[in-house]
């Protein structure tokens, strides 16, 4: 049974299985073909980007802002594995059937091997490369358009810098989700190009049948866009947009969140619920979402230790 009635936000196998599957068949995958684009600005300043966008939370592809990055002159995927070739990840990681740990140089080395052959496309998925590679952090510089981010004030510098790098092979998928907690997507196209299909946050679908992808596709609430994200394009995508990415060639990219301070106590109350749910009702709680528990409770774990919470006690 389950309590959550729109599938989009379902996380369970066969929702997300029906949710992928509408994009290849049916009204929704003949809908995104023809769906409009995100806007594209180039030279926005930051007071134009803060007033036409992340205020009135409005979708933008910011064309070219960080074509200047190091990153984006300079990075291959040979280049990362001579780098910081020796640094451990975990390969297909949104997949816990094929999810294996590898260094980044086995990882570009399966990468060449897969090239050209029938296998799944392979994708390294959230590395957050800052605590193993640091040094990578100067070849992508901070962005005056992404200083916004409350999650500073609330847990403290190192607690909310959360960068994830994404490398992966054409064909790649990373699935229509939304991202946690109410934070702005900041999504730095490095290498290659990814095609994104987004939709506003109260696209609903009911039940998986044919009437209700149609009635997504004619909803004005849907708000359903796409666009090609291309080498120096920075993403702003407000909180709680859906989002799927197809890769249409191998690609690098910057993922980055930001917590506008207008969505604070959205978070708060995410947060909130997440940890009183597991902490007052744990046994519900696995049975109700039993994809997401040991998910939940490893991302409450990293979040206890980058900001010194000493789990066995009550008052520190
Ligand atoms: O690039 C991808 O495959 C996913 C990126 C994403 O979901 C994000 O940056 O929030």
């Amino acid at each position: 049974m389950h309590s959550e009635p729109n599938i989009l936000r379902r996380h369970d196998l066969e929702s997300l299985a029906a949710v992928e599957r509408a994009f290849h068949t049916g009204p929704l995958s003949e809908a995104v073909g023809t769906a409009p684009e995100v806007e594209r600005r180039k030279g926005l300043t930051l007071e134009e980007f803060e007033s036409e966008y992340r205020h009135a939370m409005r979708p933008v592809v910011l064309e070219g802002f960080a074509a200047y990055w190091p990153s984006v002159k300079t990075w291959s995927f040979d280049h990362l594995a001579e780098r910081c070739g020796s640094v451990r990840v975990i390969v297909d990681s949104y997949n816990t059937k094929a999810a294996r740990e590898a260094t980044v140089a086995e990882f570009v080395e399966m990468l060449k091997k897969n090239e050209g052959t029938d296998a799944a496309p392979i994708y390294l998925q959230e590395w957050y490369y800052q605590t193993t590679a640091p040094e990578l952090a100067d070849d992508m510089p901070e962005m005056d358009i992404a200083q916004y981010d409350f999650r500073r004030n609330l847990y403290g510098e190192s607690a909310s810098t959360n960068h994830q790098l994404w490398l992966g092979q054409k064909g790649g998928v990373t699935r229509l989700h939304q991202d946690s907690y109410s934070v702005d997507v900041m999504h730095a196209q490095i290498v290659g190009e990814k095609l994104w299909y987004v939709m506003g946050p109260r696209a609903e679908v009911r039940a998986d049948t044919e009437q209700d992808w149609q009635r997504l596709c004619e909803s004005p609430n849907s708000e359903l866009m796409q666009f090609t994200l291309r080498p120096g394009d920075v993403l702003y995508l407000p909180a709680n947009w859906y989002h799927r990415i197809e890769l249409l060639s191998n690609s690098i990219g910057l993922g980055r969140k930001c917590l506008d301070e207008a969505n604070l106590q959205t978070h708060i109350r995410q947060r909130m619920g997440e940890l009183l749910a597991l902490a007052l009702n744990p046994d519900e709680v696995k049975q109700t979402h039993p994809e997401l528990f040991d998910v939940v409770l490893m991302r409450s774990r990293a979040w206890a230790n980058r900001m010194n919470i000493d789990l066995s006690r009550l008052r520190p």
